[in-house]
């Protein structure tokens, strides 16, 4: 076996993950253990300055509900997210998110993060729900605040999280992993622990190829940890047929929030027409969610879909028409010049705070906003708890607010005990953003710091010839690689072994054709599914052959095996839901109309004793 020293690391409370709801966890939890003499350590695959999906910053909150001034309610925010979703939604836990967020803006305030302001000294919004920012540093500023509340000793940087550790009882008693600059394998031990690695990328093929390949939307390094950690430990899954698309300026993904709430930009086809007016009558078939304002993200997304299937694309952000409307409405001359400049700088800084590669596409194509329209395009499919996705696990709610059938421990705590999760980890819960997540984590890291001191003794370890076992299995890609590379030329051909690389191909294959990609316009079927898992059926079995020369290629490895469940929770669960729900997320072409006994949650559930996969249905509760 690989030559990998053990390190084993005691705590009482473990966060996986170092990004949004990590932070906001780290904060609170090291707040509440401190009163209570317990530890709090942190394990971030990455360095926790720019990890995650807020790694190059962001040019808006995307929540903020604004309580104090009276300027919308908790109600409202969950009307928005469960018509947004639609009807999906676990309305506690979007409103125990919504009554805590604010709380997290102020404090990012507070630490350094600058918020647009106007005349009057108040918040600029982009849309009702939005802040404008200034925020290449945005990530910097939130992990500072985690770091000073941890202490660098207890934060473990560039580990990977591979598992969870499990007891016999089937309580979650920690993690393990390795480093991805030395040779050392982690163990952690704890009383709680907090899943929060991100969603998931590269499940799907993604438009980029050729040089641009790994170009996405959502960040290349988030991979479906928190799924395969909740998944593989036991937990109960919600959602996890609920991919996100978003829609976003072709090639370099830039945000296009900015220019249809702040700059209210229209999107047309190559015609002129304005998709979202003459696909207007589609809706009534997606009521009642179809008449809500806004329209739901997915609909909004089907619109422009039905044009580009019709031939009818490029799509085009009318960026020119949207300035220039803006500026015109300017009656001095002078002062509608510097108009003009000034929301060109803001144009381009939208892209620099938070998609840099899509100001450098600008510049690469001699785009200048202010004159030409730019194309818009659906990306491929991403899992995202947090924004308009839902996939996660399904947690237990507030107790002051859930129902009880939602409630079985301290909030957020997974169906595995001393297991929690926040962000993009927990599903049915969207539109909770950078901010929510963070909110969020503080609800988790409380929940957890609760667990640990309501359970002193801890719950049951895991025997030494498991973790063994565990260490040896992790490791195997490299003796694989060591044993087999020389027997061929060229090291990327081997009977023996699969380079990370190709299998990720193959994943991304089978998931676009057979489970509703960039490549099938987002449409599938039963009779794809099956076929889709029966391959992915051969994948696994390969998965077993994965090799890796080096320690970056054996992270590769197991961020394709993580990769690997969540694509297979997402096609057991869409096979399930016999319906077409988010007809702009995908389509199912054997059941295309949303029905009445479908609005509920669709869950599922690994036995990690049989293998098999439970699927269920679960209520929809209203509580608001
Ligand atoms: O508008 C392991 N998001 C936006 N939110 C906003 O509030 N405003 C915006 O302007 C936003 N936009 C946006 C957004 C995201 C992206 C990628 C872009 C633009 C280009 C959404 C938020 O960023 C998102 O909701 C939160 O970040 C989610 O928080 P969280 O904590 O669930 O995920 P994370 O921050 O990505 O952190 C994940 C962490 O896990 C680590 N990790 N660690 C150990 N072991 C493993 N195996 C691990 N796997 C992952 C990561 O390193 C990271 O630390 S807009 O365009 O939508
Ligand atoms: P985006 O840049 O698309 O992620 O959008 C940022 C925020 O604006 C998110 O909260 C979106 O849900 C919201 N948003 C984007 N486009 C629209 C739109 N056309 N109508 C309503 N909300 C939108």
């Amino acid at each position: 076996m690989a030559n990998f020293e053990t390190v084993e690391v005691n705590t009482d409370i473990l966060i996986c993950g170092g990004g949004m709801a990590a932070c906001g966890a780290a904060v609170e939890a090291a707040h509440w253990a401190k009163k209570h003499n317990l530890k709090v350590t942190l394990v971030d695959k990455a360095a926790m300055d720019r990890s995650g999906a807020v790694a190059m910053g962001l040019s808006a909150i995307n929540q903020y509900v604004d309580v104090n001034t009276g300027a919308n309610t908790i109600k409202d925010y969950v009307e928005y997210v469960r018509n947004d979703l639609m009807g999906i939604t676990r309305e506690d836990l979007v409103a125990n998110i919504a009554r805590h967020v604010d709380s997290s803006v102020h404090l990012f305030e507070k630490w350094g993060l600058p918020i647009w302001k106007d005349a009057d000294g108040k918040y600029v919004h982009e849309g009702r729900w939005q802040l404008m920012i200034n925020g290449e540093s945005y990530k910097i500023i939130v992990a500072e605040a985690a770091k000073n509340a941890l202490g660098d000793e207890n934060i473990y940087e560039r580990v990977f999280i591979t598992e969870p550790l499990i007891d016999d009882a089937g309580h979650c008693v920690g993690a393990v992993g390795f480093s991805i600059r030395e040779n050392k394998f982690y163990v952690f031990k704890a009383k709680a622990v907090i899943a929060t690695m991100g969603g998931a990328v590269h499940v799907f093929k993604p438009r980029s190829s050729g040089e641009g390949l790994g170009r996405s939307w959502y960040p290349p390094f988030n991979s479906g940890a928190s799924a395969y950690f909740t998944i593989k430990a036991g937990a109960e899954m919600t959602c996890q047929e609920v991919r996100f698309i978003p829609v976003r300026f072709k090639d370099a993904y830039g945000p296009v929030g900015a220019w249809f709430l702040l700059f209210k930009a229209r999107a047309t086809n190559a015609l002129g027409e304005v998709y979202m007016q003459t696909r207007r009558p589609e809706l009534e078939k997606w009521k009642p969610y179809g008449m809500v304002k806004p329209v739901p993200a997915n609909l909004r997304n089907w619109l422009m879909m039905l044009d580009v299937m019709e031939g009818k694309g490029p799509i085009y952000m009318r960026t020119d028409e949207a300035l220039q409307k803006i500026s015109d409405a300017v009656p001095d001359e002078k002062e509608r010049k510097k108009k003009l400049k000034e929301l060109e700088s803001e144009a381009w800084e939208d892209f620099l705070d938070m998609t840099i590669s899509q100001a450098i596409l600008w510049a690469a194509t001699n785009t200048f906003p202010e004159k030409a329209p730019s194309e818009i395009a659906a990306c491929e499919p991403y899992f995202i708890g947090s924004h308009s996705g839902a996939s996660g696990a399904w947690v237990s709610g507030p107790e002051d607010i859930a129902p009880k059938e939602y409630c079985w421990g301290p909030p957020n705590m997974t169906t595995v005990e001393g297991l929690f999760t926040a962000g993009d980890g927990s599903g049915a819960s969207s539109h909770k953003f950078s901010s929510g997540s963070h909110a969020e984590g503080r609800i988790a890291g409380k929940g957890a710091v609760r667990w640990a001191v309501e359970h002193p003794g801890g719950n049951g370890g895991v025997p030494a010839a498991t973790i063994e076992e565990l260490k040896e299995r992790i490791l195997r890609p490299i003796d694989i690689f060591k044993k087999h590379a020389g027997e061929t030329t060229d090291a990327d051909i081997n009977p023996n072994y699969i380079r990370p690389k190709q299998y990720m191909f193959r994943l991304q294959k089978l998931m676009d054709e057979y489970a509703g990609g960039v490549s099938t316009n987002f449409m599938t079927s039963e009779p794809l599914m099956v076929k889709g898992l029966e391959l992915l059926d051969f994948l696994k079995e390969d998965a077993e052959k994965l090799a890796a020369e080096d320690l970056h290629e054996l992270l590769r490895c197991w961020e394709n095996v993580h990769r690997t469940w969540q694509a297979e929770a997402h096609i057991r669960t869409m096979m399930f839901r016999e319906e077409t729900r988010w007809p702009g997320y995908y389509f199912r072409s054997d059941k295309p109309e949303m029905k009445e006994d479908w609005k509920v949650f669709a869950n599922c559930k690994y036995d990690r004793k049989t293998g098999d996969w439970e699927m269920m249905k679960r209520d929809i509760i209203p509580t608001y």
